[in-house]
């Protein structure tokens, strides 16, 4: 288990599906980057034990948009928390009794929950409005979640979302690079990391992006 220490400001979203893929770019970034974000793509390609490989790395953040009743929510994050996993990413519009089990079961492993306040697509802000996803950053707060999810596709969301949670909550921002947001924008708008994924897997040269970013983020200090 590692603590997730705000250094560089940049999580790597990893979203391959083969395993070398996957330790051969998280080693090369490692400098660069304070977690990595694995999810479907990666767990489904791999299985779940490539947590415990990416934690020899960097902090491990398990992106399973977790959005069920209570009981399968537990059985869920007991499993993603045993497999080696430092904090897991879930919903909220489940309500507090689910997301309270969530963070229930977090505390008891000592790891930590992030809530997604909103979505970065396009699309993402038809079903979580203005209204709705401060409720939902309001709701994890009260429920002692780690931090919230926010778009850096719209940074005056992450701006509005910083004002609710206050400075207690940390904000994991993605939509960096491929969705069009700019990670400078999103820092300053008050999220503590970015989330970058396709932007620096897929680049050429996977550290020198990484780096670019983390110089973005730098410079802002
Ligand atoms: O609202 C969200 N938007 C988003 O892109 C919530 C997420 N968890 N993500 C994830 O962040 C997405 O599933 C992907 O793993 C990563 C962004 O990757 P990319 O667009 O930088 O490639």
């Amino acid at each position: 288990m590692s603590e997730i220490h705000r250094k560089t400001g940049v999580i790597l979203a990893l979203d391959v599906t083969k395993k070398e893929e996957a330790l051969l770019i998280s080693k090369e970034v490692a400098g660069f980057v304070d977690a990595i974000k694995i999810g479907y793509p990666l767990v489904l390609g791999t299985g779940l034990s490539i947590a415990k490989d990416l934690s020899k790395i960097a902090p491990v953040i398990a992106d399973f948009k977790v959005a069920d009743i209570p009981n399968t929510d537990r059985l869920i994050c007991e499993h993603v928390f045993s497999a080696g996993c430092d904090a897991v990413i879930v919903q909220g519009f489940t309500g507090s009794d689910s997301l309270m089990e969530c963070v229930k079961t977090a505390n008891e492993f000592q790891r930590k929950v992030f809530v997604v306040a909103e979505m970065s697509h396009p699309g993402g802000d038809y079903f979580f409005t203005d209204a709705v996803s401060k409720e939902i950053a309001a709701l994890a707060k009260k429920a002692g979640a780690f931090g919230i999810v926010a778009p850096a596709t719209r940074p005056e969301r992450v701006k509005e979302l910083r004002a609710v949670i206050g400075k207690d909550l940390k904000i994991i921002s993605p939509g960096v690079g491929a969705q069009g947001g700019s990670a400078a924008d999103t820092i300053k708008a008050g999220a503590d990391w970015v989330i970058v994924g396709r932007s620096i897997y897929g680049a050429k040269d996977p550290k020198a992006e990484a780096e670019k970013i983390k110089k973005e983020i730098e410079k802002l200090i």
